[in-house]
């Protein structure tokens, strides 16, 4: 806590810290709450970069003040009420950024927003307004004046993800590689179908957009009354195939197990979820998207559970160095729970297709 209050007194923020204390439950960084003792005064958000993943830090946060800035002016211009609930603020260090350093780490705030929910589980509802939200988001970064770093090179870049695991089987650092033979071989099958957003972009056929890239529903800030406020988790922002905010979100809401869910009959896709968040990605989105990336959306939504779950794999074959884990097979688990996820997707293709269809 000692440490914690000497980090804070590097940021410009109004009021006296009552308290701090860890907040949320994202794999990367690590959160915390700040409440203030003032009933004037905001409470605020501090965050530890993990440096290790956003090597950039100054790029990062340049992306990230970018982003919020434009948004803020869209929103002002269209006379938005209560703008600091929808859209993230930093606040500024001593030294003029929106990050301080201490030597050994990189210490972020923002402004916390009140009475604002996240959720690990949706209902249709929300997931409309989840899905109106991202194309919403999406439109509103189309016009960005500058464009982007990428804080995560070839962050969802499929070609590059089969790579590091076909690196890890070699290296095969934790000597998991023998317990995994058959995951591994269901994952080669696809891997050709599954790079197929690689080679649409090479030809020339499917753009990047400004994409939020990690729109898991726990990213996502909902009002008293189901409305989505804004999105958060800024830090991976970056030029993308829509797929991934599209992919990513009905990967963790229409799941009906969790994501590392150990009892895989839980673990399937939830239709309903699916049709109510596209019904609203595409009432927002149609206005942009091309005919490809519509026609794609089913694909997306396979793409995303075996993209996580290769990444999970390669990560335990590697003996647990990226993600998280709460207990040694963590990584294992996570991987057959998004196998599972990835099956019940497949299952559904047809389905899905003459969902959207109709939605046009
Ligand atoms: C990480 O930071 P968090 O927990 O929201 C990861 C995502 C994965 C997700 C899996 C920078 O997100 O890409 O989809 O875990 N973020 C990074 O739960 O790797
Ligand atoms: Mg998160």
């Amino acid at each position: 806590m000692q440490d914690l209050l000497s980090i804070i007194s590097h940021f410009r923020l109004e009021g006296t810290v009552q308290s701090v204390d860890p907040l949320g439950s994202g794999l990367i960084n690590d959160t915390y709450k700040v409440t203030t003792a003032e009933p004037s005064a905001p409470d605020y958000v501090l965050q530890r970069i993990n440096h290790a993943i956003f090597q950039d830090v100054d790029l990062l946060q340049g992306n990230i003040e970018a982003v919020t800035r434009h948004i803020r002016r869209k929103l002002e211009a269209r006379g938005e009420q209560d703008i600091d609930r929808k859209v993230l603020r930093f606040l500024p260090a001593e030294g003029g950024k929106t990050y301080w350093h201490d030597g050994r780490n990189y210490w972020r705030m923002m402004v916390f927003i009140p009475r604002a929910k996240t959720y690990e589980t949706v209902n249709p509802q929300y997931s409309y307004c989840a899905g109106k939200a991202f194309g919403e988001f999406q439109a509103m970064l189309a016009d960005l004046p500058d464009p982007l770093g990428e804080t995560i090179p070839d962050f969802h870049n499929m070609e590059f993800r089969l790579r590091q695991l076909r690196e890890a089987v070699a290296a095969d650092a934790a000597g998991r590689v023998g317990e995994v033979q058959y995951f591994l071989d269901e994952i080669e099958r696809r891997a050709p179908e599954m790079c197929k957003a690689e080679r649409l972009h090479r030809e020339g056929r499917l753009p990047k957009r400004v994409c939020h890239c990690d729109t898991k529903v726990n990213n996502m800030m909902f009002d008293e009354d189901g409305t989505v406020l804004c999105v958060i988790d800024l830090d991976t922002v970056m030029p993308s195939f829509v797929f991934s905010d599209y992919g990513d979100f009905l990967r963790t809401a229409a799941n009906t197990g969790k994501e590392d869910d150990p009892d895989l009959d839980r673990v399937s896709f939830n239709m309903d979820i699916f049709r109510a968040f596209t019904r609203g990605y595409l009432e927002s989105a149609k206005q942009f998207l091309l005919p490809i990336e519509v026609e794609n959306l089913p694909y997306a939504a396979a793409l995303f559970p075996y993209m996580q779950c290769v990444r999970f794999l390669a990560d335990y074959i590697n003996g647990d160095t990226y993600y998280k884990i709460q207990y040694p097979d963590h990584n294992l688990v996570r991987t057959r729970a998004q196998f599972k996820l990835l099956q019940s997707v497949e299952d559904k293709a047809g389905e899905m297709r003459a969902f959207i269809a109709g939605c046009l």
